[in-house]
Parts: C-alpha cells; sequence; structure tokens
C-alpha cells in the first residue's frame, strides 16, 4: 500500500508535502520521496525508510518550488531497492514525474508493449514506472506541437484507462504546468482534493486521504471520481472531466477494515464510523454464535480494532477494557554476522495487563485475522496471562485470497483461512471459539446499507471476485509464485539495492 499527495501552492511546499507524508506514514513504511517544481525544474528527494528519515534539512532546502508531489511506498509490485522509491520521471513529453498508489494487473503486457510498439526502455520492476511511460506516451500521442492544454492530458488520462487494468491512484506533475491526478475507472485506491485560501490566492491539494488534507488545514472538496482526471495549473486554475468510458466506485472494502486512518473519509464514507459500524454487526453475530454471557470482557488488539471492538462491546453490553499496551518505540533489529534478520516478536510489540486477564473469559478482537500468526501468539499471551477461557473475533471475514490491487498481502498458501474452514483457523489459532464478521455484514456496514454512494466494493480479499474481471488463475499463480516468502527473500539476496536491472522481455 502506498500514500501519494501532490499540491500547487502560491509559495514553497516542501513543508506542506513532508507534512502530508507524515500524515500518510501508516500506508508506506518502505520508502518515501518528494519532486519539486521551480521555475520549471524538478528537484527530487527519495530513499528508503520513513519520511522523517528520507528528508534532513538540505534536503528540504534543495526542493524549492510552489508545486510538487509526494510519495510513501509500502512494496507491492517489484523488489524494495531506494531505486524504486518514488515519484518516476520521464523527459518526454515536456518532463512528467508521477506517484502512484496501487497495482496494474496487465503490467507485464503494458511493459512489453511499451518496448515493442512504443521504444520506451523500463528499468525497474515498479508498475509505477510503467503507468507513468504510458501516460507520457498517451499525452506525446495528443500534443504533435510544442504547446498543450487541459484536453491533450485529459484524452491521454483517457488513453491510461483504456490500456492499464488494476487499481491505481496517481499524481503526476509536469513543469510550468501543473499537478495531475487521477484514479482508475473502479475507484479502488482512494483520492481525494481541496482547497485551501492564503493570502495570495488558492491553493489546492490532492491526497490518498482526506486526513492529510484536514491536517494542513485545507478544506476537503470531495472525492475523485473513478476514471476522472483533476487539474490543478501552476497560475490557480482547476479543471476536473471524467476521463473512463464506464467507470463505477468500488472501492476496497480493506481501506475501511485496516488500512485507512480512521478520522478519514473515503468515498464519502467516514472510516471510523464504518468500524462503529462493524463492531454493531459482529456483536450481533457473537451473540448468535458465543452468547455474550459467556463473555467477561472485551478485550481489544491494538490499535486498529478499538473502534469496532468498542461498539462490539457496548451492543453485547459486556465491560470493554483495554488489555495489551502496545510499545510504541520498537527499535532495530542488529543483525550479527552469520545471522539472518528474524522478524520481531509479538511479545516485544504487545504485553498483556495480567489483571484483565486472570480466572476469566475473554474476547479477543482484531480488524482481521490474516496469516494468523501473529492472532496465535496473542491468544497464548492471553492464556499466559491466566484468562479462563479466550475467544476470538475477527471484524472483517476469513482472507482467503490475495489481493491484487496494491495492498501488500502474503501469497494465498500463507493466508491461514486458504483452504481451511473456520474451526480449523479457530484450532489453528487456539481459541476456544471464533466469531467471524460475515461478508454481507461488513458490506453493510461500511456501505452504511446501501445509503452511500457505493453500490459495491471490492472484496476480493474474501471473496475471491476481483472487480476488474481480468484476474485470471494464471496471474494468481505468478504472483502466489512472486509473493511467497522463499521467493523473496531470495529476491531480496539476489539483488543489492540500485543495481540497474535489465529486463528481457522486450
Ligand atoms: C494492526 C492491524 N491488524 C492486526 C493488521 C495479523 C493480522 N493483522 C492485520 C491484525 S494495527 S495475522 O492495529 O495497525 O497495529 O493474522 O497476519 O497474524
Amino acid at each position: 500500500m502506498c500514500g501519494v499527495v501532490g499540491i500547487v501552492g502560491t509559495g514553497t511546499v516542501n513543508q506542506s508535502l513532508y507534512d502530508a507524508l507524515q500524515v500518510l506514514q501508516h500506508r508506506g513504511q518502505d520508502a518515501a520521496g518528494i519532486m519539486t517544481c521551480d521555475h520549471g525544474r524538478l528537484h527530487l528527494r527519495k530513499d528508503n525508510g520513513l519520511a522523517r528519515d528520507v528528508f534532513d534539512n538540505q534536503h528540504m532546502i534543495n526542493l524549492p518550488g510552489a508545486m510538487g508531489i509526494g510519495h510513501v511506498r509500502y512494496p507491492t509490485a517489484g523488489c524494495s531497492s531506494s531505486a524504486e522509491a518514488q515519484p518516476f520521471y520521464v523527459n518526454s513529453p515536456y518532463g512528467i514525474c508521477l506517484a502512484h498508489n496501487g497495482n496494474l494487473t496487465n503490467a507485464d503486457e503494458l511493459k512489453r508493449d511499451l518496448f515493442r510498439e512504443d521504444r520506451r526502455h523500463i528499468n525497474t520492476d515498479s508498475d509505477s514506472e510503467i503507468l507513468l511511460n504510458i501516460f507520457a506516451h498517451e499525452l506525446a500521442e495528443q500534443t504533435k506541437n510544442l504547446s498543450f492544454d487541459e484536453n491533450d492530458i485529459f484524452r491521454a488520462v483517457t488513453g491510461v484507462h483504456q490500456r492499464c487494468r488494476g487499481g491505481y491512484a496517481a499524481v503526476a506533475m509536469i513543469p510550468g504546468y501543473g499537478v495531475i491526478a487521477f484514479r482508475d475507472p473502479n475507484g479502488i485506491r482512494p483520492l481525494v482534493f481541496g482547497v485551501r485560501e492564503s493570502e495570495n490566492g488558492p491553493e489546492m491539494m490532492v491526497a490518498s486521504e482526506s486526513v492529510a488534507l484536514d491536517t494542513l488545514d485545507f478544506d476537503r472538496v470531495r472525492d475523485v471520481d473513478p476514471g476522472e482526471a483533476v487539474i490543478f495549473t501552476h497560475d490557480g486554475n482547476l479543471f476536473t472531466r471524467q476521463c473512463a468510458d464506464e467507470w463505477q466506485r468500488s472501492p476496497c472494502i480493506f481501506e475501511f477494515v485496516y488500512f485507512a486512518r480512521p478520522d478519514s473519509i473515503i468515498d464519502d464514507i467516514f472510516v471510523h464510523k464504518a468500524r462503529l459500524r462493524m463492531g454493531k454487526k459482529l456483536a450481533k453475530k457473537t451473540d448468535r454464535v458465543l452468547g455474550k454471557d459467556k463473555i467477561d470482557v472485551v478485550i481489544p488488539i491494538p490499535d486498529t480494532s478499538r473502534t469496532s471492538a468498542m461498539s462490539l462491546a457496548h451492543v453485547l453490553g459486556v465491560r470493554f477494557t483495554e488489555g495489551f499496551i502496545k510499545n510504541r518505540y520498537i527499535g532495530r533489529t542488529f543483525i550479527m554476522p552469520g545471522q539472518t534478520a528474524r522478524k520481531k516478536s509479538v511479545r516485544q510489540k504487545l504485553n498483556p495487563i495480567d489483571v484483565e486477564f486472570k480466572g476469566k473469559n475473554v474476547l479477543l478482537v482484531d480488524d482481521s485475522i490474516v496469516r494468523g500468526t501473529t492472532s496465535r501468539q496473542i491468544v497464548q499471551m492471553a492464556r499466559d496471562a491466566g484468562a479462563r477461557k479466550v475467544y476470538f473475533a475477527s471484524a472483517a471475514p476469513p482472507v482467503r485470497y490475495p489481493n491484487v490491487y496494491g495492498i501488500d498481502m502474503p501469497a494465498a498458501s500463507e493466508l491461514v483461512a486458504h483452504g481451511r474452514t473456520e474451526q480449523e483457523v479457530c484450532d489453528w489459532i487456539g481459541a476456544d471459539g471464533l466469531v467471524y464478521q460475515d461478508l454481507e455484514d461488513l458490506i453493510d456496514a461500511v456501505g452504511k446499507k446501501g445509503k452511500s454512494a457505493v453500490r459495491r466494493f471490492d472484496t476480493s480479499v474474501f471473496d475471491g471476485t476481483y472487480v476488474t474481471g481480468d484476474v485470471t488463475p494464471e496471474y494468481l499463480d505468478r504472483l502466489e509464485a512472486d509473493r511467497n516468502d522463499d521467493a523473496k527473500s531470495s529476491r531480496e539476496n539476489q539483488r543489492p539495492a540500485n543495481v540497474i536491472g535489465l529486463h528481457n522481455d522486450g
């Protein structure tokens, strides 16, 4: 998962871009980048790491200009080399830079076409570089002259939609012109824009989540529609146009379950309220399956599940309490010669307050169960802390299928619910009872029982139905081979950071 931001201001925007990346940091902690434009000149700083580690004072001084774009990355496709941090840049036509959140499901085919037909070389495994080159090619096709305008850009975005499949929320910038943002025709990944009045006129901002607008005092105007493109020109004009022949709002439901900040609004739905409604639905099911009398106390697994756990406890009429304290300052893991990196155990991140467990029947609530590995350790921690019975409730249904639209999820074979019944998952995590949210209830909870503008969600991780309709079993097989842990670690070992890779798929 990634976060993107684009700002056209009336003064230097580097600090605002940096601040926006800070509040979008939850969307990706792997790499960060900012590109600004000053008097027609582009300036870039990007590297692996958290935004606070990537930018120092000198880097900020080197990022002048009144417009720019920024990105935080969580790797989806490609490896995690700093060469694949975003934004990417291509010098023709006009010089374009781009950052995106999502994943293209026809990336291989696009890469081949870019080389064979468009004579464009792609130098990384990142599909953002592909998206940028497709956009650049389509814009070049529209503009045979030196000048171009918003109509050419809108037609170029139409060309992108015709060629690209998958989920993408992109921000791009053209020196001396402005910032462009567009969202795929299903609107799978979020994108929202807003304005702020300054002494020298309006400033415009687009970002993955509305929380970035809030914290920078921009007023949220609205979500970018699926398929739509929004242009902020450097001289203060705003242009919007629907660029897709067909579009349908189909946001990823997992944004609401876990990824997005609770204080964000996506497609006009408050994430916080969606989570409260998830808790209410889950309470009803918990009562049906376990019976509320069996539960002494409801304990959330920090942090995301707190909201739904609280409303669940309220509806059940059962006491809610914090039972696990999370260490906010997890340190580095030092790797000694001859050792390989080991994941931090849950025990280092969470510590139980024993007194809340001792002799009690506890209901632990989490937002979801993905691999099941932390759930299993947490159940054990609750037992070690003295719980009599440990029940587990998940605010999301069983995650059984991989995500292909930009969420870095494990391969199908590594999902605990893949090929397992609910009872088998319950046994695997070692709980005395397990309650999963029903998919229908989740959809109702997020979509306000059909009262929101969203008629359908991408629920593929739960039901294997991919809204773009192009995801074949062969694609999923390739993904499986690419994503499983063995493949990931051999890729990391083989490919040192910053090595220029050559593709032979041309
Ligand atoms: C963690 C949110 N949430 C916790 C992410 C664990 C699945 N996991 C998904 C549960 S936080 S596992 O609130 O943002 O801190 O099933 O893969 O073990």
